[in-house]
C-alpha cells in the first residue's frame, strides 16, 4: 500500500525512454514457497532520447526481494545503487550492457492478482498496465519493446504444462523431479504483453490455416472439470481468426495461439503476445450452465483478444494515455465482429444501451476523463468505459465519416506504417486524414475533451417552398478541468419520414459548428425526422417529437434502430411523467397509446423476435437515473413497477401467445434466432409473472424444472425467487444451489440473483451470504456477483435512506483495498455518484468517501478515486 498523495503523471511530460532492452532472458524457478526470477536485460542507450548519459532507471514493486545485481558480469553491491519507492537507480552505466537481476517473489500470498500470483493451484501471471515490476526491475512500460526469451523450471507433477509467450523452442528434465521448457517471441513487445502459465490443466486442441496457408495450433486450456466448456470458445476463435483476415487483411503471426482459463483474475481477459489469459466467465461456455448472454460475452471476448494481435500487440500504445489507441479500436473491432455473427441491430441496441446507461454516467462524474485522459494517479482506474466504449464511438465515428472503404485503406496504412511501433492516437487518426485527405484536427477534440455533448435539433417546414429546414446545436457540459469545450466535428445520419411512414430523404450530414442549418429541398410533405439514425455520435439528442410522432417512427422508420430508440424515448417520456405523479401523490396512469402500440408490435408476428424483445423492455432504474435531473430512488422505481405490471395486465394474453410462440421445442443453440426467440419468451415470461396471477409462476416454476439450457432455467429461477411465494422461492434457492454448487460460475449467478432481490431485507441477506462458502472475498467474480449486483442493481436498498447500504459498501472497500486495489476502487464507483442524489443521501455517501478518505494505508487506486470523488 502506498502512503496518501500519490504522485500524477501528466500526458504533457511524456519523454522517450533513456534506455531500450532489445532482448529480455527471463528463468522462473516456480517452488510452492517462493519463485526466483533471473532477467538478463540487453540494454542500449536510446539515440532518440533527449538526455544522453541518464543513469538507469527501472520500475521495481517495493515488495519485491532485490537477491543480486550484476552488469556484465559485475556483482554490484548495495552502494552502487538505489532503490527508492518504486525505482531501482543505477549511475554511470556503459552505452551498452547487460544487467542481470535475481529477485524473489512469493506469488502464493499475491492476492493483488497482478505480476505473478497463483489461482487455484496454477502459476499465472497479469502484467498489463504494470504489473511487470512485480517480476522484476525493468523499464516497464509500453514504449520498450523488447524480444523475450523465457525459461520455465518447476515440479513435473504439480506443473506438467509450462507456457509463455511464442514458441516452445527447448525442453528437458531434471533429476529431482522438475522440468523445464524454453519459450522464444520472435516479436517484440512491450513487458505489459509478457506472460506465463505453470499448472495441471487440459486442453482442447485444434488447428486453423491463414489465408496464406500457414498451419497455426490452437490450445485452449482449463482446469479438467471444464474441459467440456471449450467448443465454443475454439469456434469462437477460430471466426474471429477469419474474420479479422477478410475484413482487415490481418494475419495471424506465430505458430501457436494459446488462451488460459482462470478464475481469479481482475478483469475479462488478456492479450499477452500468443498466450491470452481469461477469466473463465469470459471463456467457459455450456448449454446447461451458461446463458445466451454468457455465449455471446464469451465470443466476443475471444475475439476481442484476437483483434489485439494487431491492435495492440504488433501496433502497441506509445504510453498510457494512449490506452484508447488500442482499446476503441480493439471494442469497435470486436463489435463488428459480434454484429456480423448475429443480429447488427441487436448487437447496436445493446452497446449503446451501455454507453447511455454507464458511460454517459462517467462522463458527467468527478471521474469523468477524456477519450486520451491528461493525467492520472494509478493507471489501472482508467480501464473504463469512456477510453474503451466511447473510444470505440470515436472510431466508428472515423468509419462513418470516412465510409468502410476509405477506413480500411486508413487501417491498412496504420498497421503498416506502424508495425514494430509504439504509436499515439494522433498516429492512428493521422493514417486516416492521409488515405482520405481529409483535415480530422478537429474531429480529434473527441480525444481530448471529456463530457458527453448535447445536439438540441429544432425544425420548420414551408409547404409552399417545399423546404424542409433543421437547425442543430451543439454544446458541452464543464467536466473536471475543462470549463469550455470547442465544438465537435460529428457525423449526424437521419432520414426524413412522411406521416405515412414513406421515407421522404436519407443521408448522412456533418456537424462543425456551434450551430448549423441545414435545408432540403424537393420535401413534398411535412416530415418527421429520423435522427441520429443507428446512434451515428455518442450524444445525447434533443428533439422535441410529439407522442405520435414517435409511435409513426416506432412502427414505420426503415432503421431499426431508430425504430427501436423511438419507443425508448416514448417510454422515457410517460415514465417521467409517473414519477412527477408519484412524487405530487397523484395517482399513475399507463398510456392507452403506449398499450395499443405495444399490442401491435406484439400481434406482429413478422417481427423479429430479438427486435420486439428489445422494444418492449422498459428502460432501466439505471437509465432513468442517468436521465434524471436529481435522482429520485424510490420515484424511479415506482414508476417503472408501475408501468411494468400495467403493461404487463394490459397485454396479458399477448404475452402468453409470444411466450407460446417462442417456446420450440428445439435443441438449444445459441445462434442468433434462436437466441431471439428465447429473449422474447422470458421477457413474456416476466411480464406473466408480473401480473402477480397465480398460473405464470407455475409457469415459471415448470420452466425452471423442464429447460435444458441455463438461460431458460435462470430467467425462471430468478422470478420465483424474487417473488413472494417465499415458499416455493426458497425451495428453488435450496435446488439450484443443490443442482449447481460444484459450478463456480452458476453459483455467481445464484448469488446475483439473491443480491438484486428488491424484496425487503435485501442488505441482511447479502450480509448473510458473505458469510457463505460459496462466497469468497479474494475472487473478484464473487466480489462482483454479491457487492457489485447489491450495489449495482438493488438501487432501493443500496440507496437506502438510513445509509446502511452506503455503511456496507465503505466496509468492504476498505477491507479489500488491502488486498485487491484494483477491484476494491472499481466496487467504489457507485459512491462516487453522490452528487446526483438527494441532500440526505448524498451527505451519507460523503460521510462514507471521507471514512475512506480517513484511513491511512489507502493505495493509490482506491486514493485516486475517493479523492478526486470528493473535490
Ligand atoms: N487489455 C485487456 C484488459 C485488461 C486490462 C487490465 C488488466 O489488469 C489490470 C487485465 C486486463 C483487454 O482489453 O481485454
Ligand atoms: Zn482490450
Amino acid at each position: 500500500m502506498s502512503v496518501k498523495q500519490p504522485n500524477t503523471i501528466y500526458l504533457e511530460d511524456y519523454q522517450p525512454p533513456a534506455w531500450l532492452i532489445s532482448h529480455t532472458k527471463l528463468r522462473f524457478e516456480l517452488e510452492e514457497e517462493q519463485t526466483l526470477v533471473r532477467a538478463q536485460l540487453s540494454i542500449q542507450s536510446n539515440p532518440a532520447a533527449r538526455d544522453k548519459r541518464m543513469p538507469l532507471e527501472l520500475f521495481g514493486d517495493e515488495g519485491m526481494e532485490l537477491c543480486r545485481l550484476s552488469i556484465d558480469g559485475q556483482i554490484l553491491e548495495a552502494c552502487d545503487y538505489q532503490r527508492e519507492a518504486g525505482y531501482l537507480r543505477i549511475n554511470n552505466v556503459p552505452d551498452t550492457f547487460v544487467l542481470e537481476c535475481v529477485t524473489r517473489l512469493l506469488p502464493h500470498e499475491n492476492t493483488t492478482l497482478e505480476g505473478l500470483y497463483k489461482s487455484d493451484g496454477m502459476f499465472c501471471t497479469q502484467c498489463e498496465a504494470e504489473g511487470f515490476r512485480r517480476i522484476t526491475f525493468f523499464p516497464d512500460r509500453p514504449d520498450v519493446m523488447s524480444v523475450f526469451s523465457t525459461t520455465l523450471v518447476a515440479d513435473k507433477c504439480l506443473y506438467p504444462v509450462l507456457l509463455s509467450n511464442g514458441n516452445p523452442v527447448d525442453s528437458g528434465e531434471d533429476d529431482d523431479g522438475r522440468h523445464w521448457v524454453t519459450w522464444d517471441d520472435p516479436w517484440p513487445k512491450p513487458s505489459y504483453l509478457f506472460a506465463l502459465v505453470a499448472g495441471d490443466l487440459a486442453l482442447l486442441e485444434d488447428s486453423f490455416t491463414t489465408l496464406s496457408g500457414r498451419e497455426v495450433a490452437l490450445r485452449i486450456y482449463a482446469e479438467r472439470k471444464d474441459l467440456d466448456k471449450l467448443d465454443y470458445a475454439m469456434q469462437s476463435l477460430k471466426n474471429a481468426m477469419r474474420w479479422d483476415e477478410e475484413v482487415y487483411g490481418r494475419e495471424y503471426d506465430l505458430d501457436i495461439y494459446m488462451i488460459v482459463a482462470v478464475d481469479f483474475f481482475n478483469m475479462g481477459a488478456m492479450e499477452n503476445k500468443g498466450l491470452n489469459i481469461f477469466n473463465t466467465s469470459c471463456v467457459l461456455a455450456h448449454p446447461l450452465t451458461t446463458t445466451d448472454q454468457g455465449f455471446q460475452r464469451v465470443e466476443a471476448v475471444v475475439a476481442h483478444e484476437y483483434f489485439h494481435n494487431w491492435s495492440g500487440n504488433r501496433v502497441t500504445c506509445r504510453d498510457w494515455f494512449q490506452l484508447s489507441l488500442k482499446e476503441g479500436f480493439t471494442v469497435f473491432r470486436d463489435a463488428e465482429f459480434s454484429a456480423d455473427m448475429n443480429s447488427r441491430t441487436v448487437k447496436r441496441i445493446e452497446d449503446v444501451t451501455l454507453l447511455r446507461t454507464a458511460q454517459f454516467a462517467e462522463d458527467s462524474s468527478p471521474m469523468a476523463h477524456p477519450v486520451r485522459p491528461e493525467s492520472y494517479m494509478e493507471i489501472s482506474n482508467f480501464y473504463t468505459l469512456t477510453v474503451y466504449e466511447k473510444g470505440a464511438e470515436v472510431v466508428r465515428m472515423l468509419h462513418t465519416l470516412l465510409g468502410a472503404e476509405l477506413f480500411r485503406q486508413g487501417s491498412d496504412l496504420y498497421f503498416e506504417r506502424h508495425d514494430g511501433q509504439a504509436v499515439t492516437t494522433d498516429d492512428f487518426v493521422a493514417a486516416m486524414e492521409t488515405v482520405s485527405g481529409r483535415d480530422l484536427t478537429q474531429f480529434k477534440r473527441w480525444y481530448s475533451q471529456a463530457g458527453t455533448p448535447r445536439l438540441q435539433v429544432s425544425d420548420q417546414y414551408d409547404a409552399r417552398a417545399c423546404e424542409y429546414r433543421l437547425t442543430v446545436r451543439q454544446s458541452c457540459p464543464p467536466s473536471p478541468g475543462q470549463d469550455h469545450k470547442q465544438p465537435y466535428h460529428l457525423p449526424l445520419a437521419l432520414g426524413l419520414v412522411a406521416e405515412d411512414g414513406t421515407e421522404l430523404y436519407a443521408g448522412l450530414l456533418e456537424l462543425t459548428g456551434e450551430e448549423q442549418e441545414f435545408c432540403f429541398d424537393n420535401i413534398k410533405q411535412c416530415p418527421v425526422p429520423s435522427l441520429l439514425r443507428g446512434f451515428s455520435a455518442p450524444v445525447k439528442l434533443e428533439y422535441d417529437y410529439s407522442d405520435a410522432q414517435l409511435l409513426m417512427l416506432l412502427r414505420h422508420d426503415t432503421d431499426g434502430f431508430n425504430r427501436w430508440d423511438a419507443g425508448q424515448r416514448l417510454s422515457i417520456r410517460l415514465l417521467q411523467e409517473q414519477m412527477q405523479r408519484y412524487r405530487d401523490g397523484q395517482p399513475m396512469v399507463c398510456s392507452e397509446a403506449l398499450i395499443e402500440a405495444w399490442r401491435q408490435l406484439l400481434n406482429d408476428t413478422a417481427l423479429d423476435p430479438a427486435m420486439l424483445a428489445q422494444c418492449l423492455r422498459l428502460p432501466s432504474e439505471a437509465q432513468l437515473s442517468e436521465l434524471a435531473e436529481q435522482i429520485d430512488v424510490a420515484a424511479i422505481h415506482a414508476a417503472r413497477e408501475f408501468m411494468r405490471t400495467s403493461l404487463a395486465a394490459a397485454l396479458e394474453q399477448e404475452w402468453l401467445q409470444a411466450y407460446q410462440r417462442c417456446d420450440t421445442n428445439e435443441l438449444y443453440a445459441p445462434d442468433a434466432d434462436a437466441v431471439g426467440r428465447r429473449s422474447l419468451k422470458n421477457l413474456a415470461l416476466a411480464y406473466l409473472v408480473a401480473t402477480e396471477r397465480e398460473p405464470w409462476l407455475a409457469l415459471a416454476r415448470q420452466q425452471y424444472q423442464q429447460s435444458d439450457n441455463m438461460t431458460d432455467q435462470l430467467a425462471a429461477f430468478a422470478l420465483v425467487a424474487h417473488s413472494d411465494d417465499r415458499e416455493t422461492a426458497e425451495e428453488l434457492l435450496q435446488a439450484f444451489y443443490q443442482q449447481w454448487q460444484h459450478e463456480s460460475l452458476v453459483m455467481n449467478q445464484w448469488l446475483s440473483v439473491q443480491a438484486s432481490d428488491p424484496r425487503d431485507g435485501a442488505l441482511e441477506r447479502v450480509v448473510a451470504l458473505a458469510q457463505h462458502p460459496v462466497f469468497d472475498m479474494r475472487n473478484p467474480n464473487k466480489l462482483r456477483a454479491l457487492i457489485g449486483a447489491f450495489c449495482g442493481q438493488n438501487a432501493q436498498h443500496f440507496h437506502a435512506e438510513d445509509g446502511s447500504g452506503y455503511a456496507w459498501l465503505a466496509g468492504w472497500i476498505l477491507q479489500l483495498d488491502q488486498q485487491n486495489p484494483q477491484i476494491a476502487a472499481r466496487l467504489l464507483t457507485p459512491l462516487t455518484r453522490w452528487k446526483r442524489y438527494d441532500p440526505v443521501r448524498a451527505g451519507q455517501m460523503q460521510v462514507q468517501l471521507q471514512r475512506m478518505m480517513d484511513t491511512t494505508e489507502l493505495s493509490a487506486d482506491v486514493y485516486e478515486v475517493v479523492s478526486k470523488s470528493l473535490m
